[in-house]
C-alpha cells in the first residue's frame, strides 16, 4: 500500500488517476501541480476544452459543495481558485487559437457587489476562441462601468455574471437604465452564473441565460446569425 507522505509523480498517473489527483490539488490550492497536471495532459493530446472541463471545473465543484457545507472557508476556497486560474493561463492561449475572424463584439464583467470572476474569465476565454472580441471589465461593476464600456467598445453584446444570490438582482438594474437611457435595442444581453436559471433571465428582461462558457458561445453566435439575417433581409 502507498505510503499517504510517498511522493506523487504527476506523469507517472494514468489519465484517469491524473484527473482525479488534480481535482485533489485543486482542493489543496497546489497551483503548481495543477499546472503541471495541465500541461501532462495537453502533452497527452487532451483538447484545451476537456482539460478545462474534465480536470479544473469538475474539481472547482467539490470546493463549492465544501464550501457550502462549512467545511472549506474563505482562504481555502481563495487558493483553490488561484491554483484554478493558473491552469487556465496555461489553456487560454489554446483556447484563443482558432483563428477564427472577428465575429461579434463583448462586454463582460460581474456585477456590482461581487468579486466572483472564475465563470466570467472563462466565458471570455471561451468566446475569443470562438472568434469573439472581449472587453473584460472585472469584477464589481456599477451600471455606469458596463454602459461606458458598452459605448466606448462598441459592443454588440453585454455580458454579465453574478455568483450570489444577492448580487443577482442588480442585473436588472443594468438592463432597467439601458431601456430608461433608449440603449436597450443597440445591446444583447446575456447572463449567466451558478445561482440563475432560465426563469430569471426572462423575468429581468435579459435575452439569455447561459448555463455555462460553451452555451454562451453558442447562443451569442446564434444571435449574430440572426442579426445578420434580419440585415441581410432588411
Ligand atoms: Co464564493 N460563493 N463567496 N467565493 N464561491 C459561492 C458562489 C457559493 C455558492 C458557495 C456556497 O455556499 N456553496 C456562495 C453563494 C451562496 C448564495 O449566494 N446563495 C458563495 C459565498 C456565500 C461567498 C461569500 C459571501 C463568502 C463569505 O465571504 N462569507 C463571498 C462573497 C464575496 C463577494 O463576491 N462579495 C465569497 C467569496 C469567494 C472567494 C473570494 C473566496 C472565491 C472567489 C474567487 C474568484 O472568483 N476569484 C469564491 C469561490 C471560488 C466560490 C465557489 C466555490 C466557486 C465559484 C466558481 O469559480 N465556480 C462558489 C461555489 C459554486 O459556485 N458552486 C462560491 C467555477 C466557475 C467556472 O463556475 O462561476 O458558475 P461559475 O461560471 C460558469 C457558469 O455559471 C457560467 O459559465 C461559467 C463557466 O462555465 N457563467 C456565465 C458565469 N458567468 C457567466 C456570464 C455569462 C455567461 C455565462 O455572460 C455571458
Amino acid at each position: 500500500m502507498a505510503d499517504d507522505d510517498e511522493e506523487i509523480i504527476l506523469a507517472d498517473l494514468d489519465d484517469e488517476e491524473l484527473v482525479l489527483q488534480m481535482q485533489d490539488d485543486l482542493y489543496d490550492g497546489m497551483k503548481e501541480e495543477i499546472e503541471e497536471g495541465t500541461r501532462i495532459l495537453l502533452e497527452r493530446g487532451w483538447a484545451p476544452y476537456k482539460v478545462l472541463t474534465e480536470a479544473l471545473v469538475s474539481g472547482m465543484k467539490v470546493v463549492g459543495d465544501d464550501f457550502r457545507d462549512g467545511i472549506l472557508f474563505v482562504p481555502e476556497v481563495l487558493l483553490a481558485a488561484g491554483a484554478m486560474k493558473g491552469g487556465m493561463a496555461i489553456l487560454k492561449p489554446l483556447l484563443a487559437e482558432t483563428g477564427a475572424p472577428t465575429i461579434g463584439r463583448i462586454v463582460i464583467g460581474t456585477v456590482k457587489g461581487d468579486i466572483h470572476d472564475i465563470g466570467q474569465n472563462l466565458v471570455t476565454m471561451m468566446m475569443e476562441g470562438a472568434g469573439f472580441e472581449v472587453k473584460n471589465i472585472g469584477i464589481n461593476n456599477p451600471v455606469e462601468a458596463y454602459i461606458e464600456a458598452l459605448e466606448e467598445f462598441d459592443a454588440d453584446f453585454l455580458g454579465m455574471s453574478a455568483l450570489l444570490t444577492t448580487t443577482m438582482p442588480y442585473m436588472k438594474v443594468v438592463i432597467d437604465t439601458l431601456v430608461a437611457e433608449g440603449k436597450r435595442d443597440k445591446y444583447i444581453v446575456l447572463v449567466g452564473g451558478a445561482p440563475l436559471n432560465e426563469e430569471f433571465g426572462r423575468a429581468i428582461g435579459a435575452d439569455a441565460y447561459c448555463r455555462d462558457a460553451a452555451v454562451a458561445v453558442e447562443t451569442a453566435k446564434e444571435f449574430m446569425h440572426r442579426k445578420h439575417n434580419r440585415m441581410a433581409a432588411g
